[in-house]
């Protein structure tokens, strides 16, 4: 990588990780902006950021995000934050010179019925989860503009396309996060209300695939570093649960022994996406971190999120 490296969005969960990672290899430092000083939806003030700062590398981790009611309850703010980062950082990028950007797919973009485990080539192949069709289709927008300014311009912009994500600075919201941080959350509040049940949404029964945010990292870079990579490529665990187990291991290492319940009239959403991770692996990436030891730290960082929360209070 050569030039300045431009993270977009360094202040989530990802990008956060990935700062960590490109510094930890000595390949910082990386160029950021807060979205107090940089609002990346606005088209004018993107183009004057490059104009100005010409960064020849740029990883675009920005991305409004949410689980699956975020998702359903504001697809308006889903599809046009997400368009709108994603024409305007990318059409800026290439405007100034940068020969090379990385951008984020997700593993919800892919058809909702497609066979398992889930091929790069299965994208655009039938119709997508409704519960997500908005944040889909501006994602699928972002990787196809990659995709063509690549073809029509000879500039290295290509994607990655994680699965469900957690680690260190997750979303712990109740109503608004994934899976992982919005139990963590439940069953640690329950332990400390000393509740007999606690109830998790949908049925238990849709099986997801998780990879912690510093395995993903770990995969950007390696696809950063390939010279010549796939336009689109798979990072994920390999591995699958039902949420009802994934529910039973967060309650483990929260340490509640109560109930757990489904709730039905909550949505499952897509009823399975696991990743086909052959083509990260022979890139030489592999996944590292164990679900269960993932769980932990995540739990840890939760607490940490709370005590910063109480303190600040
Ligand atoms: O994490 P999650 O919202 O992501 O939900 P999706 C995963 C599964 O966990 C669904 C169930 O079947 C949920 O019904 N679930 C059970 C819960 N309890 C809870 C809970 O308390 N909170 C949450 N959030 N889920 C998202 C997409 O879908 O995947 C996004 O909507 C995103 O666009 C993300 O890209 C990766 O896998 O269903």
């Amino acid at each position: 990588m050569n030039g300045a490296i431009f993270v977009a969005g360094h202040r989530g969960m990802v990008g956060s990780a990935l700062c960590r990672a490109l510094e930890a290899k000595g390949l910082g430092p990386v160029l950021t902006r807060t979205r107090s000083e940089l609002d990346l939806c606005n088209q004018a003030a993107v183009e004057a950021f490059f104009a100005e700062q010409q960064p020849q590398t740029v990883i675009h981790c920005a991305a409004k995000v949410g689980g699956i009611h975020a998702n359903r309850s504001y697809p308006a703010d889903f599809i046009h934050d997400n368009l709108a980062m994603a024409l305007n950082v990318i059409h800026s990028a290439w405007r100034h010179g940068c020969q090379r950007l990385l951008y984020l797919g997700s593993s919800c973009i892919y058809p909702r019925m497609a066979p398992q485990p889930l091929q790069e080539e299965a994208l655009l192949t039938g119709p997508l989860e409704e519960t997500n069709e908005a944040y889909a289709l501006a994602k699928i927008a972002g990787l196809k503009l990659c995709e063509h300014y690549r073809s029509q311009y000879g500039v290295i912009f290509h994607s990655a396309m994680p699965t469900n994500l957690y680690g260190p600075g997750d979303n712990y919201h109740p109503e608004h996060s994934h899976v992982i941080p919005g139990l963590i959350r439940r069953f640690h509040e329950a332990k400390a209300a000393a509740l007999p049940s606690v109830s998790i949404w949908g049925t238990g029964r849709p099986r997801r695939e998780f990879l912690h945010a510093d395995d993903l990292a770990a995969g950007l870079i390696c696809l950063l570093e390939a010279e010549n990579p796939p336009d689109l490529v798979n990072i994920g665990s390999g591995e699958d649960l039902p949420i009802l187990e994934l529910a039973k291991l967060i309650a483990q290492t929260v340490g509640y022994e109560g109930e757990i319940l489904t709730n039905p009239e909550m949505p499952d959403g897509t009823p399975r996406k696991l990743m086909d991770i052959s083509n990260i692996r022979s890139l030489g990436w592999e996944p590292r971190m164990g679900l269960e030891e993932g769980l932990a730290a995540a739990y840890e960082d939760f607490l940490g999120a709370e005590c910063r929360v109480r303190s600040a209070n």
